[in-house]
């Protein structure tokens, strides 16, 4: 195994990565902003590295530095954890040119997935059902792409190529509406993301998102771990993901599973993984797929019982995976809460000294975060400081594990987002499960 290795990454995702760490002997270079010299992982760390001031860019996303950190310290590869250059290929790259290990995919991999017609061209290749659209650049012959809307039927969404999240598109519902919308985010697209590449795809309205988490080695290797649902999202900010996706059969898992498995074989992926889906009457639908680890692998853990960020070290070391797609079981289910820094109602952010901490505890709860008393969250960064995770040995004890571990939770001094939390674990359409991308917004009454 790796000596030591960097996390270039702060917050709960960076001491979740120095746990695996710890378990597998790796020692840990913490590498961290002006601003962030008190957090728990740095203090945890065997060395740290300030790596600049306290905005992202100087520091989180400061390559150069991050690269630097690496040989001053003698480490052998860097983690990037999620956010920030976890997804950045020229990150990727000059890793790997500077002589360091990247825990992920190759740069070629992450600039295919980056773009999303090419990710899209090679799941389609791979056999993976993805959502019925051209699935070409849109160019300016305002009379094909009248043709193509009415081919695939309204309504339609125009994404750009270089999107994904949920930044640079625009649904059309109309032929009237048309050709504007593309122009207009093809205009965006190209400010914001430098490539104004659009594509368009049959608009599906009232869809559940769900996505599949995978694993593949260097040696040929792909299994999946099942599906997470992440449908209570605000904004396209997730907010509750659990595992497995309420209603999804055996068989469904199955099929979809093996699809991306055999897909990760075929374009040589390597790490973890995520393909995200949209569900709608019974069928999967492809959208994007996700390089890095992801906010909520903990459900898809606790279900498991698999360690995805120890075997992100593992594969990156160039060892097999540990386990074989048979040996893959899942039990009971997992529900995560993530815990913001905002304001409950208004969602703005709210950063600054926690004076008191409490833990919640007991039977399948478990806890991910970096806050302590007196921790001063900063305003930098991300507001989400950790996050609460209840395994039960079904849906409603997994639910009622959560209750319980929310009541007991204490985050003093700032204002969070566990009222909101407690409401949706205390929600009748929650509690009936299934509910599609859209049904948090409407609860909270956003048109
Ligand atoms: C869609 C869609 C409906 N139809 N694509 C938003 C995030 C990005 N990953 C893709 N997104 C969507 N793509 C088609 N063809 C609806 C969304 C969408 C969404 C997807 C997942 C989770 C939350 C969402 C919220 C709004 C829109």
């Amino acid at each position: 195994m790796f000596d030591k290795i960097v996390i270039a990454n702060r917050g709960e995702i960076a001491l979740r990565i120095l746990r695996a760490c710890r378990e597998l002997g790796v020692k840990v270079v913490a590498v961290h902003s002006e601003a962030d010299r008190d957090l728990k992982h740095v203090r945890l760390a065997d060395e740290s590295v300030c790596i600049g001031p306290a905005s992202s860019i100087d520091s989180y996303l400061n390559i150069p530095a991050i690269i630097s950190a690496a040989e001053v310290t003698d480490a052998e590869a860097i983690h990037p954890g999620y956010g920030f250059l976890s997804e950045n290929a020229d990150f990727s790259e000059k890793v790997k040119q500077s002589g360091f290990v990247f825990i992920g995919p190759n740069a070629d991999t992450i600039r295919m997935m980056g773009d999303k017609i090419s990710a899209k061209k090679a799941m389609i290749a791979a056999g993976v059902p993805c959502v019925p659209g051209d699935n070409t650049p849109l160019g300016d012959d305002n009379k094909t792409n009248l043709k193509l809307a009415q081919e695939i039927g309204y309504p339609v969404i125009i994404k750009a190529a270089g999107g994904g999240g949920g930044r640079g598109m625009r649904t059309v519902h109309t032929e009237a509406a048309l050709i504007n919308a593309i122009s207009m985010t093809k205009a965006e697209a190209g400010s914001a993301f430098g490539n104004p590449t659009v594509y368009m795809e049959k608009f599906l309205e009232d869809p559940r998102h769900i996505e599949f988490q995978v694993m593949a080695d260097s040696h040929g290797n792909a299994i999946h771990l099942g599906e997470r649902d992440c449908s209570m999202q605000r904004r396209h900010q997730k907010v509750v993901e659990e595992a497995p996706a309420p209603g999804i059969t055996e068989a469904q898992r199955k099929a979809i599973g093996e699809r991306c498995a055999r897909a990760c074989v075929e374009i040589g992926y390597l790490g973890a993984g995520t393909f995200e889906f949209l569900y709608e009457k019974g069928e999967f639908f492809f959208i994007e797929m996700n390089t890095r680890v992801q906010v909520e692998h903990p459900v898809t853990e606790m279900v498991t019982g698999f360690d995805i960020v120890k075997e992100q070290l593992r594969i990156a070391y160039g060892e097999k995976l540990s386990i074989t797609q048979d040996q893959v079981k899942m039990q009971g289910h997992a529900i995560e809460c993530r815990l913001n820094a905002e304001d409950p109602k208004t969602f703005m952010p709210c950063p600054g000294t926690i004076d008191q901490f409490h833990m919640p505890g007991g039977p399948g709860i478990r806890c991910e975060t970096h806050i302590y008393n007196g921790y001063k969250v900063p305003p930098y960064y991300d507001s989400m400081i950790g996050k609460l995770i209840a395994h039960g040995e079904n849906r409603q004890s997994a639910i009622a594990r959560m209750n319980t571990a929310l009541s007991e939770l204490i985050i003093d001094g700032i204002k969070t987002n566990i009222p909101l939390q407690q409401d949706i674990m205390n929600d009748s359409g929650f509690a009936a499960g299934s509910q599609n991308i859209h049904y948090l917004e409407k609860k909270l009454g956003i048109t």
